[in-house]
Formats: structure tokens, C-alpha cells, sequence
């Protein structure tokens, strides 16, 4: 057993602690992450409090994640985490945005040009949604899925809201063999990130608001082509160049244009999905 007398041999002597078969990649992020926080703990001279205020942050976190509440992503939103992962994930000139954390599975099935709202919304304006989904090629992926979701004009989306029924704003479309998809929902309006919760903790220390610019949010998926998991932004928001996540990318900024009658929506907005082929190592 070698003892260590300095913070450099304190943190070889945990990285070191490791047994010789660790699963090569699990190796690499937690070592580290051992590495960094070391570094933080020392940059900053962290005191026990600090320590043990920041594991209380932890766990009140994971406390409050219960019913479909994920404090983890968001704190992971907040920090610009998730952002940096798609960043490095897809690079700049993809089409995915962040996923958050309110996403549901299992969202309701539904023909083309439903309706994702399933009862009126105080305020509402009603957008027509359609794009055509096709692979890099431009040819059509007929069967594609997008899976659609998004907050109610009260800023609230249905698993934080008692008064919305069960996947109120959440629906799932199928393309045609043209590649074709269409849905109504609300036009999206901008929305505090919860904030009653260590996340809003976290903002309100560093002087930040919650607001995130109005967005609806899409999946879209089919066999052999990878996801891509999106988000589609109003240009005329006020939040637009202000997200409190930092997650808006110019491309998936979009003019909401007046309807004009053509399908009885107050708004139009068209928007069409690349799907890139499947990873050849997945
Ligand atoms: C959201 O609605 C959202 O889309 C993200 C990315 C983070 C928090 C709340
Ligand atoms: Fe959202």
C-alpha cells in the first residue's frame, strides 16, 4: 500500500486503484472524471461544506425525480451538457437538437393531420404541420415515425399539469410513400424550464432565467436510418436568441406564415427530415 503526501499522488493513487479488465470505455470517462474533479476540488480549494452542500444538491435532485420528473437532464440542460453532447454527437451542420427531459414514450398513435391537442388551450393558435421525410439522397422513406410533443399555452406540458388529460400535445405520425407527414397542434409559445427544484436553484445562483423559446419537438425514426431527434423553433419568438439551455441552432428556426384558409389552422409551417443511413458499426 503506498500512502500519498500530495494531491498528485492522491489522485494517481485512485486512478491507479483500478483493476486491470475494467470495460475499456467505462474506464476512460470515469478516470476522467476522477482527473476533473480533482482538478475542480483543487482549482477552487473546496471546504467540507461546499462538499457536502453540493451532495445534498445531488441528492434533493434525485429526490424530486420521481412521476416522470427528470432533475438529472435538466441540470445536464441548464450546464449546456446536452447540448455539447449532440454537438459532438452530429456536428454542426445536423438537423437534431437536444432531446430534454419530457419525453414519453408511447405517445398515441394518429392519422395524418390529427390533431395532437386534445382539448382546447386557453389563447390557442392552431399550426399546420407537414414536411416530407426522406433519406440523404432526397429519396422518400415511406413508414418513417416522428413522435411529436410539446408544452400547452399555459407553459406546462401534460406529465407536469393535473388539468391535461394523459398525452394531451403528444402524438405519433407515420409518413406515406411519398414520404409525406402532417399533424395540428398549438403554436408553440415560449416556457420556463421547471425551476421549483434544485435546477431552478441552480438558475436563480447564477442570475438566470428559465424561459426557453417557443419549440415543438420531434423524433423522427425508421429501420435502418439513424434518429434524429429534433427540435423545431418559432422565429418570432422573443426567446429566440435567449434560451435558457442554449439549444436553438438557426436551421431548425422557422416562419410560422398565416394559413390562409388552406387548412383551416390559424398558422403553416412546413418542415422536411433527413434521415441519415444507420451506422454501419451499430
Ligand atoms: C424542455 O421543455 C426542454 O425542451 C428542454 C430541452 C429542457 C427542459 C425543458
Ligand atoms: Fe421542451
Amino acid at each position: 500500500m503506498v500512502f500519498p503526501t500530495s494531491i498528485d499522488q492522491l489522485t494517481h493513487a485512485v486512478l491507479n486503484a483500478s483493476g486491470a479488465d475494467v470495460e475499456p470505455r467505462k474506464r476512460v470517462i470515469i478516470e476522467s472524471l476522477i482527473r476533473h474533479l480533482h482538478g475542480l476540488v483543487s482549482e477552487v480549494n473546496l471546504t467540507l461544506d461546499e462538499l457536502l452542500a453540493a451532495c445534498r444538491f445531488l441528492v434533493d435532485a434525485g429526490k424530486i425525480s420521481t412521476g416522470g420528473r427528470d432533475e438529472f437532464v435538466l441540470i445536464a440542460n441548464i450546464l449546456g451538457v446536452e447540448v455539447l453532447v449532440d454537438m459532438i454527437s452530429h456536428g454542426p451542420e445536423s438537423q437534431t437538437a437536444i432531446l430534454g427531459p419530457m419525453y414519453r414514450s408511447e405517445a398515441p398513435r394518429l392519422p395524418t393531420g390529427a390533431n395532437i391537442s386534445r382539448v382546447r388551450a386557453p389563447g390557442e393558435v392552431q399550426v399546420f404541420v407537414e414536411g416530407y421525410v426522406t433519406d440523404v439522397a432526397g429519396l422518400p422513406v415511406n413508414g418513417a415515425t416522428l413522435e411529436v410533443w410539446q408544452a400547452s399555452t399555459n407553459g406546462l406540458y401534460d406529465n407536469e399539469d393535473p388539468e391535461q388529460p394523459d398525452m394531451n400535445l403528444r402524438g405519433l405520425f407515420e409518413t406515406d410513400a411519398k414520404g409525406y407527414y402532417a399533424f395540428r397542434c398549438l403554436r408553440p409559445t415560449p416556457y420556463p424550464i421547471p425551476d421549483d427544484g434544485p435546477g431552478g436553484r441552480l438558475l436563480r445562483i447564477l442570475h438566470r432565467h428559465p424561459m426557453r423559446p417557443a419549440h415543438i419537438h420531434f423524433i423522427v425514426s425508421a429501420p435502418a436510418r439513424q434518429p434524429v431527434i429534433s427540435q423545431l423553433y418559432d422565429s418570432d419568438c422573443k426567446y429566440i436568441d435567449n434560451d435558457s439551455i442554449f439549444a436553438v441552432k438557426p436551421s431548425l428556426v422557422l416562419d410560422f406564415e398565416p394559413d390562409n384558409g388552406t387548412h383551416g389552422t390559424d398558422r403553416y409551417v412546413r418542415c422536411d427530415w433527413r434521415l441519415p443511413d444507420a451506422n454501419p458499426q451499430a
